[in-house]
């Protein structure tokens, strides 16, 4: 467990992030793209830390809605950056979810599950992009205490859920990881567009007042 820890760390020191800074990538070509921005978070600590990081950031947890989002996003990144990497599922009461366990398998992969996208929960159907580690059957609520989301799951590239995650004492506590997360948000129009888009609309307001007139 420590060489891999030192593996990690050392990797990250070489690739260059700061712990602290966020660099936003956009999904702006393949399929699927729809130009959101992804940063990965270094410092997320335990998930709801993570969740309220991101909604200072006007981000959010990132949700992976498609085999495209998730295939960009490994593409994107080093596969060492998204390791056991928090995202934005829960199956917690307290985000609106509901524990999933109970429902059995295979129902428990998307029952209760929600993705929480600026704050709203929208829950998992069967019809829904799931990508759970098929090897302990995951989600498998371990110890009855595994409600959020990570992805890449020992560079599986599989999500597994997850206990909540603590960093108090990180030297000792490399277990418990993910200590990352990954934040994503929609594109902010640039105000020249929305310019044009307050001219189009003015414009269209008068076209229909002279056709009214006519
Ligand atoms: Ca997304
Ligand atoms: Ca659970
Ligand atoms: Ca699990």
């Amino acid at each position: 467990m420590w060489s891999r820890a030192a593996v990690v760390v050392g990797v990250m020191l070489l690739s260059g992030p700061s712990w602290a800074e966020l660099t936003w990538s956009t999904w702006d070509s393949g399929p699927g793209h729809n130009y959101h921005q992804y940063a990965i978070y270094w410092q997320a600590g335990t998930w709801p830390e993570a969740y309220a990081f991101a909604r200072a950031q006007d981000a959010y947890l990132v949700t992976v809605l498609s085999a495209e989002e998730e295939a960009w996003l490994m593409s994107a990144f080093p596969s060492e950056w998204t390791q056991n990497t928090w995202m934005g599922l829960t199956d917690s009461e307290g985000y609106r979810g509901e524990e999933s366990h109970g429902f059995g398998w295979p129902d428990r992969r998307w029952r209760g599950w929600v993705w929480l996208e600026d704050g709203v929960p929208v829950p998992l159907t069967p019809g829904s992009y799931m990508n759970w580690d098929p090897g302990c059957q995951e989600p498998n609520n371990a110890e009855n205490g595994e409600d959020f989301g990570a992805l890449n799951w020992w560079s599986t590239g599989k999500w597994n859920d997850w206990d909540v995650g603590h960093i108090d004492t990180p030297s000792s506590e490399w277990d418990k990881w993910p200590l990352r997360a990954i934040l994503e948000r929609n594109p902010v129009p640039e105000p020249s567009s929305l310019t044009l888009l307050a001219v189009a609309v003015a414009a269209g307001g008068v076209l229909k007042l002279r056709r009214r007139r006519k």
